[in-house]
């Protein structure tokens, strides 16, 4: 980056980090299709494996604790639960945040599963205001087939995707290099993924500043950080 292109990052991501300490409100759960909130404003989605820190980053992106498991059981999402971010607290929000239950989570009843699938996957094929997903991916493990199940699917319903790798404070920093690599790679061969990945630890903070000027570009347009 040139000197001007980081002052300019510097200045998205001080924009994005002050829309995201304002208002942050949880919405609603919405176990099935017909509960999902009107579609009034654009809204990012939060999918990937269970348990790949999801609801984490929810939580290290708003900046709040425990805003992503205010409504839910703890460290399992079972439902897509909407979140309004900016605007005044009880009126239209700027933008919606959905975090979205987990795929491939082994130990729930197939049943269960079919139905989070189903509901995540019409979501995702349907939703008109549906600005851009984050897939997320566990930088220990990289890509597995649900991942690459997952991405097939938002190829085909045209809906762009930026690739998170979560958790990087657990591992060494020449094996996140070399997943990473992997990844990005194997992501290039997808139409609707970014070529990008972003590198993130809930955790430790890692990438957060930079993946929150991401979600509110996506969300909002690039006009939203023109001075003045
Ligand atoms: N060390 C570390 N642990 C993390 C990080 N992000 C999430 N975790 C842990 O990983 C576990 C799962 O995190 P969640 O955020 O609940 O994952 P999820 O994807 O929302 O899970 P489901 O809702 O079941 O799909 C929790 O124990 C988190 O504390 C991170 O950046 N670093
Ligand atoms: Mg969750």
């Amino acid at each position: 980056m040139t000197p001007e292109e980081e002052r300019e990052q510097q200045h998205r991501e001080k924009v994005a980090s002050r829309l995201f300490s304002g208002r942050v409100d949880f919405l609603l759960s919405a176990p099935q299709l017909k509960f999902l909130p009107d579609p009034i404003v654009p809204e990012i989605a939060f999918c990937g494996r269970s348990n790949v820190g999801k609801s984490s980053l929810l939580n290290a992106l708003t900046g709040r604790k425990a805003i992503a498991r205010a409504s839910v059981t703890p460290g399992r999402t079972q439902e897509l639960n909407f979140f309004d971010v900016g605007g005044e607290p009880g009126g239209k929000p700027l933008f919606r945040l959905v975090d979205m239950p987990g795929y491939g989570f082994a130990k729930a009843p197939v049943k269960v599963v079919e139905r989070w699938k189903n509901l995540v996957k019409s979501y995702l094929r349907g939703r008109q205001v549906l600005a851009r997903n984050l897939v997320l991916v566990d930088s220990r493990h990289g890509l597995k087939d649900v991942d690459r199940e997952m991405m097939k699917m938002l190829d085909e319903a045209a809906v762009g995707y930026r690739i998170v790798l979560t958790k990087t404070d657990k591992i060494k920093a020449s094996e996140l290099e070399r997943v990473a690599n992997k990844v990005a790679e194997e992501a290039r061969k997808h139409v609707a993924a970014y070529p990008e990945l972003h590198l993130t630890s809930s955790e430790k903070g890692m990438g957060i500043e930079a993946l929150r000027a991401a979600v509110v570009a996506d969300a909002l347009g690039e006009s939203f950080f023109e001075r003045g």
